[in-house]
């Protein structure tokens, strides 16, 4: 009977005394493999099976990888800052530090006992002031080169709670919690100048294999639109108005302007006769967001702009239906042809007139009648610009990433304002900036914590009296670089010695959840891409290959909750079944990548199947030096199909194949040595306490399997004489070939590209008939490519 407690724990002593997993960095001899996990933010909750199955399926490639002859670098850290143990420590009068630290003693423990082989003297804890120096060194050269900039910007401010709050606070222009009201209001703040960065985050998701949904969101968020800034002049004014619009085909359409109720021309060009009904609504309007200005509410300011391209007199509107932060604030409205524009036309009586008829031609558009309007665009264009009305404009949606946080548990910002107005960077030998010890975290009337601690506060900077930046970073600092970080975790001179980034850099595979897309996913890539344009990361982009895995519901189908107490804890399952059964049973709940739900019988079946591997390939006496040709070609399938859906990350598809194998052999009188230990090899990266322990059992040796290397298949073999299968190029027998039955069309062609059987690579047919034979015709019309894979 095999015994898992006993042997998880032996297993755990071996390799942590023997540091079977220790990374020797700067060993370049071999190929490199950087997989990484997104790290785990260190809450009170400890470690859910939604981390253990991401953890696991990096293990698996990981220990692959290094059998297969590769350095890997598998690391793990935490993710320490934030809110949740600000609250909790608010909430329970301890230190945030002392739960922190705490939190991840027991998440150290946690992924011990589930056999991951992470290298833990790479270890990166955010909080830890070792690691926020560099943190706060990075934030001060973005600051120094002009993307780090404290800017007047507009915020929701609930005067009744005194603090910012978040869009998704507010509700109708209240407060979510307490219902009071909320305004629109300019705030210095500390921003991050990630617009700036918008092309190359744009450009650089051309060169990344991730998921298309993944770059279409991060596309979506950065927001080019390319379009046209067009002037109109006011009527009886000097002043011009400027908007943005995407549809200059549509100018002959325009019946109105619309411009934000913050827009800077708003109290010079109001008229007397309309200045009280503006005022109102725009005091009024400070409570509404865009959201909720379903109604299409707005106001007439009395004044006029001139559409150039017919000299029209067109009312311009104030409504907020138009936002202050995007474009220039300010629209040519066309009620005709868009939307929002037609409702506020109905809404407030003005005028509409379609410009483009059924038949997509242009009509009541003067000299342009009758041209297409996909063509229509560019010659209003050009004829904007030589009449010096306007020209062409890429506008992004992006905005400012806010980078402060009036709260305690964060890094603390290495910047003094002094008495003078001017800002004091602090100097490179001054970092770390420590976090100071405080009483009370909370932050009141709308001040951060850090206001408090006086002594820290104030200081004197070459005789002139200053104050420290009392905010502190966000939660997204620490981790839009701690990836760079574990290749030199100890290092006190630089972040991350260049040599050794160039040989590790970027992240081979990177996993982790979709929900992190535009915020982490977008803001690492931008300060990599920062540190890269400074000369100090040698790669533009730094995840290579990224992959979410998809969420682990409960029993009952629903999202895992404490209130509806659906919750696995993996402890309680590794209490029960082992760790092993464990990651079994979640790599074969289906593919990684889709959502799962929780099902006890299926971790109870895992046990069954390594109980029954141990009884095989142990308890029995089959397994002797001898020859087997029944399980021949079956054990060299099984290599081949487990070692390339590994790679693809077809971990539940895996583990079929190996369940086919043991079959196989339950079936045998004699099973060769080489195969149970190829087969114990192929099951190692899924279950790696059983494995070690029947490895050192069959081959008698003190070793780690971890140490071995990966099995091989004979390709002969694996191409093995079920069928004969006839390969034409353009209707003349080209080869005959044997292979398995059901081989696939993909299969075939690969085949076909890999031996070099088609000289020319253009083809313009296929005709595929299963278990028989294919037919290429190639052509000079190409309609298909042979791709060569592999
Ligand atoms: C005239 C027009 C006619 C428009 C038409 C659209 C359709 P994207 O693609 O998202 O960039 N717009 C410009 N600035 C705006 C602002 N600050 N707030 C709200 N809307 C704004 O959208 C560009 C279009 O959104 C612009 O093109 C403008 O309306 C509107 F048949 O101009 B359009």
């Amino acid at each position: 009977m095999y015994n898992y407690k006993e042997n998880e724990q032996k297993w755990k002593n071996y390799w942590e005394k023997n540091e079977t997993f220790k990374t020797d960095i700067t060993d370049f001899d071999k190929p490199k493999y950087y997989i990484l996990d997104m790290f785990p933010y260190t809450s009170g909750a400890g470690l859910h099976v939604g981390h253990v199955e991401g953890y696991t399926a990096t293990d698996i490639l990981s220990r692959m990888k290094r059998m297969q002859g590769y350095n890997v670098l598998h690391p793990m850290g935490f993710d320490s800052f934030g809110l949740p143990s600000e609250q909790y420590a608010i909430k329970t009068g301890n230190s945030p530090e002392k739960f922190t630290l705490d939190n991840i003693e027991r998440f150290i423990k946690q992924l011990k006992n589930l056999g991951f082989d992470f290298d833990w003297s790479k270890e990166i804890i955010t909080c830890d002031k070792n690691y926020y120096k560099w943190t706060q060194w990075i934030f001060k050269k973005m600051y120094e080169d002009g993307y780090a900039e404290y800017v007047d910007m507009p915020v929701n401010w609930c005067e009744e709670l005194g603090t910012v709050l978040a869009n998704d606070e507010v509700i109708d222009g209240k407060s979510e919690r307490g219902g009071y009201p909320v305004v629109r209001k300019n705030m210095k703040q500390w921003v991050i100048k990630i617009p700036e960065y918008a092309e190359e985050l744009l450009k650089g998701l051309e060169e990344i294999d991730w998921p298309e949904s993944t770059k279409e969101m991060q596309k979506n968020w950065i927001g080019k639109s390319v379009g046209t800034s067009i002037k109109f002049k006011i009527d009886g004014s000097d002043s011009e108005l400027e908007v943005f619009t995407t549809r200059a085909d549509t100018l002959y359409g325009v019946t109105y302007c619309v411009i934000s109720p913050d827009h800077p021309l708003v109290d010079e060009i109001t008229t007397k006769e309309y200045e009280n009904e503006v005022k109102k609504y725009i005091s009024e309007s400070a409570y509404l967001t865009e959201q909720n200005n379903k109604d299409k509410d707005g106001v007439f300011t009395g004044a006029y702009a001139i559409n150039p391209i017919n000299n029209k007199k067109i009312p311009i509107w104030i409504s907020n239906y138009v936002l202050s932060s995007y474009g220039t604030g300010a629209i040519m409205a066309v009620p005709a042809h868009d939307v929002r524009d037609y409702e506020f036309a109905i809404r407030h009586n003005l005028e509409i007139i379609r410009v483009i008829d059924k038949n997509n031609k242009m009509i009541n558009s003067g000299e342009l009648n009758g041209l297409d309007y996909t063509k229509t665009k560019e010659v209003v264009n050009k004829w904007l610009e030589t009449h010096n009305y306007g020209n062409e404009k890429v506008n992004y949606k992006i905005r400012n990433w806010i980078f402060a946080r009036q709260r305690y548990w964060g890094e603390p910002v290495p910047l003094v304002h002094m008495e003078d107005g001017t800002i004091k960077v602090l100097k490179d030998e001054e970092l770390p900036l420590e976090l100071p010890i405080v009483d009370d975290y909370k932050s009141r009337n709308g001040q951060a914590p850090l206001e408090n601690a006086t002594e820290w506060k104030n200081v004197i900077i070459d005789g002139i009296k200053g104050k420290r930046e009392t905010c502190t970073m966000p939660g997204s600092a620490a981790s839009s670089w701690y990836y760079l970080r574990y290749i030199d975790p100890h290092n006190d001179d630089i972040f991350a010695d260049y040599k050794l980034l160039e040989h590790w850099m970027p992240v081979d595979l990177y996993l982790g959840g979709s929900e992190h897309t535009v915020g982490h996913l977008l803001y690492s890539r931008m300060w990599n891409q920062y540190l890269y344009n400074k000369g100090l990361v040698p790669v533009k982009e730094p995840f290579k290959k990224l992959y979410h895995p998809g969420m682990i519901l409960g029993s009952d189908n629903e999202k895992m909750s404490k209130s509806k107490g659906n919750v696995v804890n993996p402890d309680d399952i590794i209490e029960q079944y082992g760790a092993d059964s464990l990651r079994l049973y979640l790599m074969f709940m289906g593919p990684i990548n889709v959502t799962k739900s929780w099902n006890d019988t299926g971790v109870k079946n895992a046990k069954k199947f390594l109980d029954k591997v141990w009884n095989i390939l142990i308890e029995s006496d089959k397994v002797k030096d001898c020859e087997n040709k029944d399980l021949e070609r079956l054990y060299h399938e099984t290599i081949k199909k487990v070692t390339e859906d590994y790679e693809k990350l077809s971990f539940n598809t895996a583990i079929s194949s190996l369940m086919i194998f043991l079959k196989a052999c339950s079936k045998e009188e004699n099973i060769p040595r080489e195969y149970a230990i190829g087969f114990i090899k192929l099951l190692n990266p899924i279950a790696p306490f059983i494995t070690e322990e029947m490895h050192s059992r069959i081959t008698n040796q003190d070793m780690s399997i971890a140490c071995t290397e990966w099995p091989q298949y004979d390709k002969k073999i694996t191409l093995n004489n079920q069928i004969n299968f006839v390969i034409s190029v353009n209707n003349k027998k080209k080869a005959v070939i044997k292979c398995r039955q059901n081989i696939t069309e993909e299969e075939i062609l690969k085949y076909i590209s890999d031996n070099e059987i088609l000289n020319c690579s253009s083809i313009k047919d296929i005709y595929f008939v299963p278990n028989r034979m294919i037919n290429i015709l190639t052509g000079k019309n190409y309609s298909k490519t042979l791709v060569k894979r592999g």
